[in-house]
């Protein structure tokens, strides 16, 4: 059997380090409580610092803001909160300037309702863009059939002018996008050519695997009942759009795409990212981050069902498919919390094993704003203290029903909301961490931010930060970290993740304790240790053991 690596392509992307950037949280630059790109362009050499090579900036389009940006109102205009046009243009600049790439967000399942198309769509049954959204007449007293929106209640909402409901899988202020429709599908890709010409290098895709619905608008399966998301994912022509979109647009230039793809497993992914096939280059599978979520509860997570997950992608994505790596996005609680352990001492060395694991497994790792301070979660304690529309709806839909206890719910949103992600960036001690010269923030700031902020971790070499540096570093040293074959060597063992990455004749070994507990490594006998490349600690221990939370990259030779 040939090796693996002798087909792998390379590409830029698949070597890239990609930091996302949720602007409404990083840097405020005219204190207004609310982040904008000049405060990003403010940043851009700490970027360059954490040594990240892509930055993929979460929607900066003109939207009211039902869902942070996530309901776009105009597709070619920047949010005027975040800045112009010509702030746009210079963040480009700048981060080309440095040798950064940028990606932006394509959010194209759904619109905003204010969006003129929609404004217009809901006028009347024959306007000219009745067909760019998707009607139908209710069943009986209520809507067409039992889909759900993300955002609890129905994903069906009627609207009197015409007595029909239209579809939104989301918040009712994010009416779904009618795929079907060929003018839909030319308006989309005009506009993603309005990007790429301004010279972006890319897009994250949201929810793209959910654009094309059965047409005949069933209930859902049985099966699907609970988890919609596997009912909504691959619909029947999602595979003809997105070879369309390749055809007309991707394929002409030299850029990356990402789809966030919800409700994809393991086994549909080479459909959607075989690069034979001319789709998309790389997808989020969730199925590693939602192992601590249970609805809005958290759900206890177990190391090997976390290796399960990567082993299962390994084994479901052969060489012309690729992978990416991340535990944390804005829809998620901090990664320290949710997945390291954020009690003192133990909140850096296990933010520096998690890091070190993204940046060595195999796929392009992303990186979440703030997880390269070890930000932790908010200490939320009350309804009231949360933005997100997804709280503030499965208050309603849950607690006030009566369906489940306020404190119930408050106790699973306190480890799950994905608010913990968006408060804002900690930069220094000054008052609001920095972010803002403002006296209040959009969002609360995390009140850590004394000991957890920029200042402090530029300043300390043994720092979390300065750690993504070193891992990117070796990552550029080391090509087996991007296209060597990934080899688990202890796939069931309940505190140790132990993997090789090799290519050619290079070897490179992996050594994470993700727990407090000292622990005894023992390797294959063909497997020897050799040099230490990197490690968490400032005293490594030695090479047959990993103190709580150790982390290490060696050299490793094989008999
Ligand atoms: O997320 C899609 C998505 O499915 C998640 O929002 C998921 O439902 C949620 O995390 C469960 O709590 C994308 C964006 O990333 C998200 O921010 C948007 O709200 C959503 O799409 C709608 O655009
Ligand atoms: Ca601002």
């Amino acid at each position: 059997m040939p090796q693996k690596e002798e087909t792998v392509r390379r590409r830029w992307w698949k070597e890239a380090v990609v930091y996302q950037i949720y602007p409404r949280s990083f840097q405020d630059s005219n204190g207004d409580g609310i982040g904008d790109l000049p405060g990003i362009i403010s940043r851009l050499d700490y970027l360059k610092g954490l040594g990240v090579d892509v930055v993929w900036l979460s929607p900066h389009y003109d939207s009211p803001n039902a869902d942070n940006g996530y309901d776009i109102r105009d597709y070619r205009k920047v949010m005027a909160e975040f800045g112009t046009m010509a702030d746009f243009d210079a963040l480009l600049a700048g981060l080309k300037a440095r040798g950064m790439r940028l990606i932006v967000d394509l959010v194209v399942n759904h619109s905003s309702d204010e969006h003129v198309w929609f404004v217009e769509s809901r006028k009347s049954k024959d306007n000219p863009y009745r067909d760019y959204y998707i009607w139908r007449p209710g069943r009986g007293d209520g809507p067409p059939n039992d889909w759900r929106s993300y955002f609890s209640g129905s994903a069906w909402t009627l609207d009197p002018t015409t007595d029909e409901y239209y579809l939104h899988l989301f918040a009712d202020k994010q009416p779904d996008l009618n795929w079907e429709n060929d003018k839909v599908r030319a308006e989309v890709y005009d506009l993603m050519r309005f990007w790429l010409d301004k010279g972006v290098d890319g897009f994250r895709m949201d929810v793209i695997p959910m654009i094309s619905k059965e047409q005949t608008f069933p209930d859902y399966p049985p099966e699907h009942r609970e988890r919609t998301e596997y009912y909504h994912a691959v619909g029947p022509r999602l595979h003809e759009f997105l070879q369309e979109m390749n055809r007309e647009v991707l394929s002409k230039y030299d850029v990356m795409t990402v789809g966030e793809a919800f409700g994809v497993t393991p086994e549909q992914t080479p459909d959607l990212v075989d690069e034979r096939r001319g789709e998309l280059n790389m997808i989020f599978n969730f199925d590693a981050v939602r192992l601590c979520h249970e609805g809005h509860r958290y759900r206890p997570w177990t190391l090997p069902e976390l290796k399960a997950v990567y082993n299962r992608l390994e084994e479901s994505t052969g060489s012309h498919c690729w992978n990416t790596v991340f535990l944390s996005n804005h829809d998620n609680a901090r990664l320290v919390s949710s997945f390291g352990d954020d009690a003192e001492p133990w909140r850096v060395p296990s933010a520096k094993l998690l890091a070190t694991m993204l940046m060595t497994l195999h796929g392009t790792p992303f990186i979440y704003q703030g997880d390269e301070l070890a930000m932790t979660n908010y200490p939320f304690t009350s309804v009231e203290q949360y933005d997100d529309i997804a709280v503030r709806n499965a208050w309603k839909a849950e607690v006030l029903s009566g369906k489940v206890t306020a404190a119930d719910f408050l106790e699973g949103m306190a480890r799950t909301s994905r608010d913990h992600a968006r408060t804002p960036m900690q930069w220094s001690s000054a008052s609001n961490g920095g972010f803002t010269s403002a006296a209040k923030a959009w969002l609360a700031v995390n009140p850590n931010y004394p000991q957890i902020n920029a200042e402090a971790a530029l300043a300390d070499p043994g720092s979390v930060y300065h750690h993504y540096a070193r891992l990117a570093d070796l990552r550029r040293a080391h090509p087996a970290l991007v296209y060597g074959d990934f080899v688990d060597l202890a796939p069931a063992h309940p505190r140790l993740f132990a993997y090789t990455r090799r290519l050619g004749d290079e070897t490179l070994l992996i050594l994470l304790n993700f727990s407090r507990e000292t622990i005894e490594v023992e390797l294959p006998p063909n497997l020897r240790v050799g040099e230490l490349l990197l490690g968490n600690l400032s005293t490594p221990s030695e090479t047959s053991r990993l103190a709580g939370w150790e982390a290490r990259v060696h050299r490793c030779h094989r008999d």
